[in-house]
């Protein structure tokens, strides 16, 4: 096979998320997030499992770049803890917390690393859920007042920040299934909660406008939906389906409007639809700089309304493999949307790692995973994409939320007990990659 050249300076990257790596979640004045008492919370979690000490990035996060920079990473996106800024959700910034990310963010520039910065990766302040967390309004102009504060301590030295993480996913597992925290089941609740964070994103592109400097967008995760059969009911509930996984979250930010098939189908009486205020869709589709990308899965929707699995799945049940579910999302975004540039920040595969007695870790499946889905980004960018960067999920073993430690995603292990990191077979694939800029 001839070898797939990426284009000169593409961002090969890894993503984590504070929750899931950081661990002290006591130190230096950090605050209790959503994600710390839902995780307490007796049967949220596989195993009892908590993010208390997780990967102890917090204390080994020298050693973490160093390993970055061994694997010659680019780009790399985190994510910023808010109760490590605002402790309560509120008020003036801690300064111990903010210094954390700026001795992480000037280790990264040393070792020639471009930072990614997520200001929300789910850990909401447990003060603000105490008051209403995503369901009340004013969460969103809270969550404008960290983002401004972050901005102006950290701005000067982020080349591109990320509002929210999958807003859907708060809404989908968060206050749909109740999986994940807040661990709510409620319908009603759940889509008033989209609108606030859609609300949210826009008030903190507002806010980076005003504090000056750099390159704002959301990451969304996407799913490619595809009808089960070539029924005519099939395909008007793959555009439904559509409308909620996706256009839901694209469309106010890039168009300026809700999706009319989504208004409709929720009801005029509807908690989000009443919960649109006048000018809030001039807030969310404040322009941004690039969309970030995420894609594990596609879904495949029956006449019913319901989903079928076409293909093999992973360790997470949730997740389907297909390859090419990555150039049809990365193509229909940029025909739909476009052109804006667009980043991928997190793709991956979760697999049964151990480490062999040799010192070795065998993630073939993450390989051939990584191989098969970076080829059809290539074809992508082939095609006329704007693909600038690609972040593999994740750089390190980490607290897969509900499903707790047992589910391995990093290119690279870690040894709980020990926190030792071992790079992975797919970590030195990867190195390979990056250093030929292609496969
Ligand atoms: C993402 N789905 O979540 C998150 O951003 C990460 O924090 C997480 O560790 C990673 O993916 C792996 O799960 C997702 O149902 C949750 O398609 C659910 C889905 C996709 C991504």
């Amino acid at each position: 096979m001839s070898m797939l050249t990426f284009p000169p300076d593409f961002g090969w990257g890894a993503a984590t998320s504070a929750y899931q790596i950081e661990g002290a979640a006591k130190e230096d004045g950090r605050g209790e997030s959503v994600w710390d008492v839902f995780s307490r919370t007796p049967g949220r979690t596989r195993n009892g499992d908590t993010g208390e000490v997780a990967a102890d990035h917090y204390h080994r996060y020298r050693d973490d770049l160093d390993l970055m920079r061994d694997l010659g990473l680019r780009s790399y996106r985190f994510s910023i803890s808010w109760p490590r800024i605002q402790p309560d959700g509120n008020g003036a910034p801690n300064q111990r917390g903010l210094d954390f990310y700026r001795r992480l963010i000037d280790g990264l520039h040393e070792r020639g690393i471009a930072p990614m910065a997520t200001l929300f990766h789910w850990d909401l302040p447990q003060a603000l859920q105490d008051q209403g967390g995503w369901e009340a309004r004013d969460t969103a102009y809270r969550f404008a007042d960290y983002a401004d504060a972050v901005f102006r301590a950290l701005g000067d030295r982020v080349p591109t920040w990320l509002t929210m993480n999958e807003p859907k996913t708060v809404v989908q597992n968060g206050y749909l299934s109740g999986h994940h925290a807040p661990g709510r089941q409620d319908p009603d609740a759940a889509y008033l909660v989209a609108h606030h964070l859609q609300l949210a994103h826009g008030l903190a592109v507002r806010a980076l406008r005003a504090a000056g400097g750099g390159r704002i967008g959301p990451a969304l995760n996407l799913h490619p939906c595809y009808p089960a059969d070539d029924t005519a009911e099939a395909a008007a509930a793959t555009r439904l389906y559509d409308g909620y996984e996706n256009r839901l979250y694209l469309d106010p930010i890039f168009t300026g409007r809700y999706p009319q098939d989504v208004l409709d189908d929720l009801g005029p009486d509807s908690r989000m639809v009443r919960g649109i205020a006048d000018g809030d869709l001039a807030i969310i589709s404040s322009p941004v700089d690039l969309l970030a990308v995420q894609y594990y899965t596609p879904l495949y929707v029956t006449a019913a309304g319901g989903t079928v699995t076409r293909w093999p799945t992973s360790e997470a049940q949730w997740q389907q493999i297909h390859p090419d579910g990555m150039y049809d999302i990365l193509t229909r975004v940029t025909r739909d949307y476009g052109p804006v540039p667009l980043t991928i920040t997190e793709n991956g595969l979760p697999t049964p790692d151990t480490l062999a007695a040799d010192g070795t870790v065998d993630d073939s499946a993450r390989v051939t995973f990584l191989r098969d889905h970076l080829a059809a980004v290539h074809r992508a960018i082939s095609d006329g994409v704007p693909l600038e960067s690609f972040h593999v999920w994740s750089l390190l073993d980490n607290f897969e939320w509900d499903a707790g430690y047992e589910q391995r995603w990093g290119i690279v292990y870690v040894d709980y007990p020990t926190q030792r990191r071992v790079l992975k077979r797919s970590a030195h694939w990867y190195r390979t990659v990056i250093a030929d800029n292609g496969l």
